[in-house]
């Protein structure tokens, strides 16, 4: 229980995001707030974006993908395309489901203008 005073009027319902998880505050009157966890909110779901191996599109390419969608530094970048290529498959990054899609979406939209095959996939994490 915390006690916010009388910074949230009576009456009104917020919902406060807090250290990364959600919470209800309810104001039970004009100077008593109650703070609960709520569990029908749950943090979203996260979803790795897996880039797979090929023989034909180029390692500076790869780099540059995760670089440019995936926002790593040229090191990081260096190191997860080297781990896609010798393990066949490797983690460029964990969103939620849609911005997931997007990245591989736009991985694949770059890879197709440049005429190169690589994939990678959405799995959940
Ligand atoms: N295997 C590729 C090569 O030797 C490089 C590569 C790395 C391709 C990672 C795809 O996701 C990939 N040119």
């Amino acid at each position: 229980m915390f006690d916010f005073g009388a910074q949230i009027p009576a009456g009104l319902r917020a919902i406060v995001f807090w250290g990364g998880f959600v919470y209800s505050v309810y104001s039970m009157g004009s100077t008593q707030t109650s703070i609960r966890n709520d569990d029908k909110l749950k943090e979203p779901e996260q979803y790795g974006v897996v880039l797979l191996n090929d023989d034909y599109t180029t390692m500076e390419f790869v780099v540059e993908i995760l670089i440019t969608v995936f926002h790593k530094e040229e090191a990081e970048a260096a190191r997860i395309m080297l781990d896609v290529h010798h393990q066949g498959r490797g983690m460029a990054g964990l969103y939620t489901f849609d911005i997931a899609v997007t990245k591989a979406e736009q991985v694949h939209s770059l890879a197709r203008q440049h005429e190169f095959p690589l994939r990678c996939l959405v799995e959940r994490a």
